[in-house]
């Protein structure tokens, strides 16, 4: 029998600086999204990679005096530690100047041509550098960019432009399923601020620069950078020429993007797979931006936060956590050292971290060669049971939404639960009784075998502290990790290999800790 497939996307990034909190977001996410349906048994496949073509990587690369081919082979080098380090499970990654993207590109913009949705003309407008992107008069008035506010300077070009008008009608019926573009708010802003006022066509070529790929039926062109990267989602998958995964995977499940380049992957992309023959992706999803002092992270403006800095003082798993946790996956977000402090010490060290270290150290101490079968159940072990079923069904359904927030949330629920479960049981109290230990037993038999079930339910989240948990609970690794397991009840093994460790999350004092974090914070 065949698996269910799921194809997920990151935007491939552009390495004219060193990768941020803001783009290990979108990462972190679609991460979380391939784990979760690993568990479930899918057949997944997760692609991120690298923009690399472009004026501003080609300016970049000579302010630093190096060619733009040795500066990308630089900053891909730092993009990949950076993805080991944060732990991201990525099937491809894809570079814009591997050879196999650049001759499918190539074949794509040819056959375009080919076919006569390509046309030679002037270009006659404004551009925005940063963000490589072309806008008319009519669209920014005072010469600014709509997207990034920075200044846009005036462009006439020689160029070939792709037939996007053509293209309107399908675009709106494509818009109209309602499930094109999520979140809604997002495909309603395309739709009053593109499709309504009517698309023009599209330059696609630029002759201002060379740094990119050469269009075969004009090579004094170079493609542009727009269309060179977003077809990296199909070349990635061997199209036009290999397609074996390209036949397997696509249509992609969902393309994860930021809102600000939702307009290229809502628009020009799906045209541009209309205009191939070739199926539009299932869903594009826009999350909001994570900001710093109140405005927006990026590269450009200097004012990021190192991924690597927080990872080192804190554990990639605190970080995931508070990615996914801090901000409803979908709005906008403030990034601050203070409340990522306070989750850690609340969430993780407080409620996960003392879970575990009470339920390790009183199954150490009272059932050092294991907990006993002999337990004498009670309804409140079941009503935690069955809170556990409950969470498991929601954190499904949201996760089938990618709301990351809500279903850690409901996760957190369950630890509070447990937590709540100790003081009301107290265990310290059962285990007074020298003579019959088989209340105690069912007691931390229903905790640890929560915790195994805790364990599944935050592995897309987190990937060190799922092991940690079933280590010090002795679960053999190779147990019940499934997200089935999570579903069921009482598959923990008794054993005598349970220990208390030290914290899986120390507490943090958040004074010296912000006194320490300015170093690095801009
Ligand atoms: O746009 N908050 O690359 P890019 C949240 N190469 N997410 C953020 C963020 C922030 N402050 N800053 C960046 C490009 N991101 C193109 C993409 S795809 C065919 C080509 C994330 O390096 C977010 O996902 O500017 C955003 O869309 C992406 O990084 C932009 O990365």
């Amino acid at each position: 029998m065949t698996r269910e497939t799921f194809y997920i996307t990151t935007p491939i990034y552009y390495p004219s600086g060193q990768l941020h909190i803001g783009n290990s977001y979108t990462t972190v996410a679609a991460d979380a999204m391939a784990r979760y349906h690993r568990l479930r048994g899918k057949d997944v496949y997760f692609l991120t990679g690298m923009d690399e073509h472009g004026q501003k990587i080609q300016q970049t690369a000579e302010s630093e005096g190096m060619t733009p081919q040795a500066y990308v082979d630089k900053m891909a080098v730092g993009v990949k530690a950076l993805w080991k380090i944060l732990d991201i499970s990525y099937d491809g990654f894809i570079r814009t100047t591997d050879a196999h993207h650049v001759a499918s590109v190539q074949a794509i913009v040819q056959k375009l041509y080919d076919q006569g949705d390509i046309y030679k003309g002037v270009y006659e407008g404004l551009y925005c550098t940063p963000c490589e992107s072309f806008w008319t008069p009519a669209q920014a008035p005072d010469h600014l960019c709509p997207d990034c506010g920075r200044e846009l300077h005036k462009t006439d070009e020689d160029c070939y432009f792709f037939r996007l008008s053509h293209y309107q009608k399908p675009l709106e019926e494509l818009f109209s399923s309602g499930t094109f573009v999520l979140p809604s708010s997002s495909a309603n802003e395309m739709i009053r601020n593109f499709l309504e006022p009517g698309l023009d066509d599209l330059a696609i070529t630029r002759t201002a620069f060379d740094w990119g790929i050469p269009a075969p039926f004009d090579p004094a062109h170079v493609v542009y950078v727009w269309v060179d990267a977003l077809c990296n989602y199909i070349t990635a998958l061997g199209y036009p020429d290999e397609p074996e995964l390209f036949n397997r995977y696509w249509p992609a499940d969902v393309h994860l993007v930021g809102k600000d380049i939702i307009r290229f992957h809502s628009l020009i992309w799906p045209a541009l797979l209309m205009a191939l023959g070739v199926p539009v992706p299932k869903c594009i999803f826009s999350h909001g931006w994570l900001l710093f002092g109140g405005g927006k992270m990026s590269k450009s403006k200097g004012n990021i936060i190192d991924p690597i800095v927080l990872v080192d003082r804190y554990g990639v798993d605190a970080i995931r956590y508070f990615l996914l946790r801090e901000v409803p996956f979908g709005s906008d977000g403030n990034f601050s050292n203070q409340a990522l402090i306070e989750r850690i010490n609340s969430d993780l060290a407080n409620d996960l971290g003392n879970l575990v270290s009470r339920t390790a150290a009183m199954v150490v101490k009272t059932f050092p060669n294991g907990i006993p079968d002999e337990r004498l159940e009670e309804k409140i072990d079941v009503e935690l049971d069955d809170l556990a079923d409950k969470t498991l069904k929601i954190v499904d359904s949201h996760l089938e939404k990618l709301e990351f927030s809500l279903a850690l949330e409901a996760i957190w629920a369950l630890i509070g639960q447990c937590n709540k479960y100790i003081d009301l049981t107290t265990p310290w109290i059962l285990a007074r009784d020298e003579a019959d230990h088989s209340r105690l037993a069912a007691v931390l038999y229903t905790l640890s075998d929560n915790l195994r079930r805790i364990s599944v339910m935050i592995s897309p989240f987190m990937t060190r502290t799922p092991a940690l948990i079933r280590d010090r609970l002795g679960i053999l690794e190779t147990e019940n990790v499934t997200w089935a397991s999570a579903a069921k009840r009482d598959l923990y093994v008794a054993n005598p290999n349970v220990y208390k460790g030290s914290a899986i999350f120390p507490r943090i004092d958040m004074e010296k800790e912000l006194e320490a974090l300015e170093e690095y914070t801009p």
